[in-house]
């Protein structure tokens, strides 16, 4: 059962119907940690499967902050953001509910060599193209502009078809325009990831996101994880690095194997990483906002440094 609750137009279901809760949150359901809090399996009704958040003991004050935040981060729907289905609130605890996603986490996947041998170029190509969308999304959505912060290969869940969703908007800011900056003295988030503006100064914006992308980009590409890639090359070494590599024709030893024996996909796979390179820009402004973004993955004449 579910009604209208005090969290405006999110749907506030009944304890009594998750089955999560109602097995006392067993740990033989449970997902993992994210941001904020443990995620359970669980089903909705008895019959949807679903994940619940359930978020750690807040203060009054934090709870009535993170009501806010959950009230913002409803009104986004986008194929590629894992939707919040409504929420449930029991004494001073809240859940989250989730739509289930049954891959999991794109890590689970993308650094595990056995599992990201199936993983071919194109599917690669699509999730990446995916997770583009979903941030290009929350950056230029009118009525809210969202920052993620934490964009990293371990929020983004796949569903039964291996379509890519951002998840974990725990620490997600709201901005009012494009170029809004902001500082804090809190960095949260995960380094390796972190814009160095951003790990350094605590100065945020919807470039910092656009740097975790980059990191990202490459990660799915290579199977590698982000350290590793920035070892090999000093990251303002990297595009002409990734140019030289290009017109070698060497570019593919970046690569994870299972990718790299299909030579036919070059052409993509290296725009891809220019892409990639351009995002992780040591500053901010020579990155590119989303939308150039997704306009150059998606299109072959798009014009490139
Ligand atoms: O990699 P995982 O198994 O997938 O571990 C993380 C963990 O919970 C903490 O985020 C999993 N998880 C989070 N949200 C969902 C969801 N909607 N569906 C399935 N698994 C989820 C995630």
């Amino acid at each position: 059962s579910r009604s209208q609750g005090n969290l405006s137009s999110l749907p506030l279901y009944d304890v009594n119907d998750i089955s999560a809760a109602t097995n006392n949150f067993s740990p033989s359901n449970k997902l993992g940690e994210g941001g904020f809090g443990t995620v359970f399996m669980g089903e909705l009704d008895g019959r949807n499967k679903i994940a619940v958040k359930r978020l750690g003991n807040f203060s009054t004050q934090g709870l009535d902050e993170l009501k806010n935040e959950v009230i913002l981060i409803a009104k986004l729907q986008h194929i590629n953001l894992v939707s919040l289905l409504g929420c449930c609130i029991k004494g001073e605890e809240l859940m989250l509910i989730y739509e289930y996603m049954e891959n999991k986490s794109l890590d689970t996947i993308i650094f595990d060599k056995a599992k990201s041998s199936e993983l071919n170029w194109q599917k690669r190509f699509e999730i990446i193209k995916g997770i583009a969308r979903g941030v290009l999304y929350l950056h230029q959505d009118s009525r809210l502009r969202v920052i993620h912060r934490d964009l990293k290969a371990s929020n983004v869940l796949l569903d039964k078809n291996m379509n890519p969703k951002i998840s974990d908007f725990g620490l997600a800011r709201i901005f009012g325009t494009d170029d809004a900056k902001s500082h804090t003295n809190r960095v949260v988030g995960t380094y390796g990831y972190m814009a160095p503006e951003y790990a350094m100064d605590g100065i945020f914006s919807v470039k910092s996101d656009v740097f975790s992308f980059g990191v990202l980009i490459l990660e799915i590409i290579s199977g590698k994880k982000n350290r590793r890639i920035f070892d090999t090359e000093p990251s303002s070494n990297l595009l002409s690095y990734a140019w030289t590599l290009w017109k070698d024709g060497k570019s593919l030893e970046l690569l994870d194997t299972s990718i790299s024996k299909n030579s036919f996909h070059t052409e993509e796979i290296m725009r891809c990483i220019l892409v990639a390179l351009l995002c992780v820009q040591d500053r901010p402004d020579d990155r590119p906002h989303m939308s150039a973004v997704v306009l150059m993955l998606n299109s072959p004449d798009a014009i490139l440094p």
